[in-house]
């Protein structure tokens, strides 16, 4: 009578210890990210875009800024056929950025404003 109650209580410390260790790497791994995103040099760039014909090139480009190395975030506003890219410019420069545009098959020119 005694054992089920015993294995029962196992269980649920086992549940518990395991939850916790979760919690912690998660707030270990968010803390890394933040050190992370301050230590980032991070610079922003506006690129004309050319060759895209509808939404999905849009994603399709997108797809290339979250593939990339480098990149911290990269938006496609296909009304305006540009692009919107933060990245780390200890990583990246202008021109690679312009690179993963046309290695989708786009062309990208830097917007002077
Ligand atoms: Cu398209």
């Amino acid at each position: 009578m005694k054992r089920p109650f015993i294995f029962i209580v196992a269980i649920i410390a086992l549940l518990a210890v395991a939850c916790d260790d979760t919690a912690n790497a998660e707030a270990a791994e968010a803390q890394a990210e933040a050190d992370e995103a301050t230590q980032t040099n991070v610079a922003s760039v506006q690129l004309d875009i050319e060759g895209m014909s509808c939404v999905n090139c849009a994603a399709d480009i997108e797809e290339g800024f979250e593939e990339a190395d480098g990149v911290v975030e990269g938006r496609i506003d296909f009304g305006e056929r540009r692009a919107y890219v933060d990245y780390d410019a200890d990583e990246l420069s202008v021109d690679d950025v312009i690179a993963i545009v046309e290695e989708r098959g786009y062309q990208a020119t830097l917007l002077e404003d």
